[in-house]
């Protein structure tokens, strides 16, 4: 079977994987995304006051992610596109999943899952962004649309390919969280989105 074909159909699969939604519906016998901001993210699934269940999406996203683009790889060794191609598959599974009418997350936590595994300087130096506006703001979604704003300068700068597919997927997959976190952008501006941890949950 043809390589790319494998590669995006396992990433597409694996990343729709929605661990938010079923973590909440097994533990909780709750939709997740009838809570908060409707997210099926670590953030608002810790928000809904499952802190474990918040820290265990968090890993799972980010690690259904990271396999994504391992298998890849294994696949087709040194086949830094087909790499690429699958972590636009696995980012599009989880925003977009077959299983919830394509009405998927926001793709940070798979996105650092991603590009930990595709260039993992890269995802450091978003994580340490996003570390410190989390810590200045308390809000999850400005650091979330700030780091995925910073991320194709840092990959710019660490990887040497400059193929249309790798210039797709750094500059398509940051686009894709930053349009995701619209709602999250227009309560910013508005001055009601919720800080994390202040217990208020904005719709
Ligand atoms: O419910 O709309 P909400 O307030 O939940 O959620 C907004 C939030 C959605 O994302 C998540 C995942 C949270 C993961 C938190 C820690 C992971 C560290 C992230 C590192 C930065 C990666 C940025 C993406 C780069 C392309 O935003």
């Amino acid at each position: 079977m043809n390589p790319w074909l494998i590669s995006i159909a396992i990433a597409y699969l694996l990343g729709s994987i929605p661990f938010g939604y079923l973590l909440i519906r097994i533990f909780k016998k709750q939709d997740i995304r009838t809570f908060g901001s409707g997210n099926i993210g670590a953030t608002n699934v810790a928000r809904s006051g499952a802190k474990g269940l918040g820290i265990a999406t968090l890993l799972l996203d980010l690690g259904k992610a990271y396999t994504a683009v391992v298998i890849a790889r294994h696949i087709a060794p040194g086949n830094y596109d087909l790499a690429v191609a699958a972590a636009i598959a696995a980012i599009l599974g989880h925003c977009f999943p077959i299983w919830l009418g394509f009405h998927g997350g926001k793709g940070v936590a798979s996105a650092l899952g991603v590009f930990l595994a595709l260039t993992w300087p890269s995802a450091l130096g978003i994580l340490a962004i996003f570390i410190i506006i989390v810590m200045l703001t308390r809000y999850v979604s400005l650091a979330s649309v700030i780091a995925a704003a910073t991320l194709p300068v840092f990959a710019f700068y660490f990887i040497p390919l400059r193929t249309p597919i790798v210039i797709a997927g750094f500059l398509g997959i940051p686009l894709l969280i930053i349009v995701k976190h619209h709602a999250n952008i227009r309560r910013l501006l508005a001055g009601t989105e919720s800080r994390f941890g202040s217990g208020k949950a904005a719709a």
